[in-house]
């Protein structure tokens, strides 16, 4: 395929609650969406996962578009025949910043398979039809909040709840909300706010029979969570710290990790995620589909990644609902607690230009 028009724009998606991390309060989604279209009038949609700033990730919105202008789209405008399998080796002399080399793969993904006929979730090797949903739940402003909070996920019936902790927020709300649903699925996600000493602390949550512990220490810190995994009983995951295969393959020898998140965006794409689902089904490591806060795009592709035979426990891959009164897609809606794998050609979800138009906050259209 030849590229003939690149369409990007920055979107602002209302949350229908404030979500509340160790590393920020977000209101609002601002998400850089792509359109590819091709010489032949083909067309994919793809989101980049990157926030408005650099405190999950390195990576920001502002930043991806100016790579993408400044480097990426001049690459891929000089290629003649690209594919999606391209996309990673001819990006990768530019360095990091993985979410937005991914949106181009994953735009380039959606037309590619459009044109071949088939869905995303059976190029990449689903064997599900539908897909076990987990929410993740911010802090709360206290812990009644977040008791009521919880059991409107519960009622909505989602399958695990994963409670954001940071430091001053952890042994308690684990501990009210594991009295309150005692057989419930239940884990935690830090996001790298503990630091090496805190082996103690973080062993008092054993008691809660947690599923896992997502990325307590820094990224970087691979020695510091492997020594960690030495103190605590509850398995470790990490989400953060596996940017590529490559990182897996590092973490799992150095026993840092039991279980993997994976984030399509946070690797570089899917094609990347499913050669860490297939180290991971190789090893006996668990994996689960994270969650970026998506748009109806790149939920699409994230519920076609966890239904791999792999992805065993239930990712965060909730309803449209959990964040968004409306979404931009046709909305992803829970039944029983599982979403269906969309079985459309390609992606699966186009946006809502109407809805699109609206919300949008910046746009350009780049010709080759
Ligand atoms: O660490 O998993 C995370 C959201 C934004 C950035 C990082 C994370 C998260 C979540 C929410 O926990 C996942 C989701 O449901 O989309
Ligand atoms: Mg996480």
């Amino acid at each position: 395929m030849k590229i003939a028009e690149l369409e990007l724009r920055t979107i602002q998606l209302p949350l229908v609650r404030p979500f509340r991390t160790s590393f920020g309060t977000q209101y609002s989604r601002e998400v850089l969406m792509l359109r590819m279209t091709d010489v032949d009038g083909n067309f994919g949609w793809s989101e980049c996962v990157a926030m408005s700033e650099p405190l999950y990730s390195p990576e920001y919105v502002a930043a991806s578009l100016d790579l993408m202008k400044r480097f990426f789209i001049p690459t891929l405008f000089a290629e003649a025949d690209l594919r999606a399998e391209s996309i990673a080796p001819l990006l990768s002399p530019f360095l990091g910043s993985p979410m937005a080399k991914a949106t181009f793969e994953t735009a380039l993904l959606d037309m590619q398979l459009k044109i071949e006929g088939r869905s995303l979730a059976d190029f990449l090797g689903a064997n599900r039809t539908k897909i076990p949903c987990g929410v993740s739940v911010g802090i709360a402003p206290s812990i009644p909040e977040l008791i009521e909070e919880v059991a409107g996920y519960i009622k909505d019936g989602y399958k695990r709840i994963k409670l954001k902790i940071e430091p001053g927020w952890d042994v308690e709300p684990v501990a009210e909300v594991r009295s309150n649903w005692p057989d419930i699925p239940l884990q935690v996600d830090a996001n790298q706010a503990y630091s090496r000493s805190d082996g103690e602390l973080l062993a008092k949550l054993d008691a809660f029979e947690l599923l896992l512990i997502e990325q307590p220490l820094d990224e970087h810190d691979i020695l510091g969570h492997a020594q960690l995994a030495t103190q605590v009983n509850t398995p470790i995951c990490l989400d953060e710290s596996i940017v590529s295969l490559r990182a897996a393959e590092d973490a799992l020898a150095m026993k840092a990790t039991t279980v993997i998140n994976i984030k399509p965006g946070r690797v570089g794409g899917y094609l990347e995620a499913v050669k860490i689902h297939d180290l991971c089904v190789n090893e006996g490591i668990p994996v689960w589909c994270g969650g970026m806060l998506e748009t109806g795009i790149g939920r699409a592709a994230n519920v076609a990644l966890a239904a791999l035979p792999g992805f065993t426990l239930p990712g965060d891959t909730s309803a449209s609902s959990r964040f968004f009164k409306q979404d931009i897609t046709d909305p992803f809606v829970m039944k029983d607690g599982y979403l269906d794998v969309p079985n459309t050609i390609g992606v699966g979800r186009t946006p809502d230009l109407e809805f699109l138009d609206s919300i949008t906050t910046y746009k350009e259209t780049i010709r080759s």
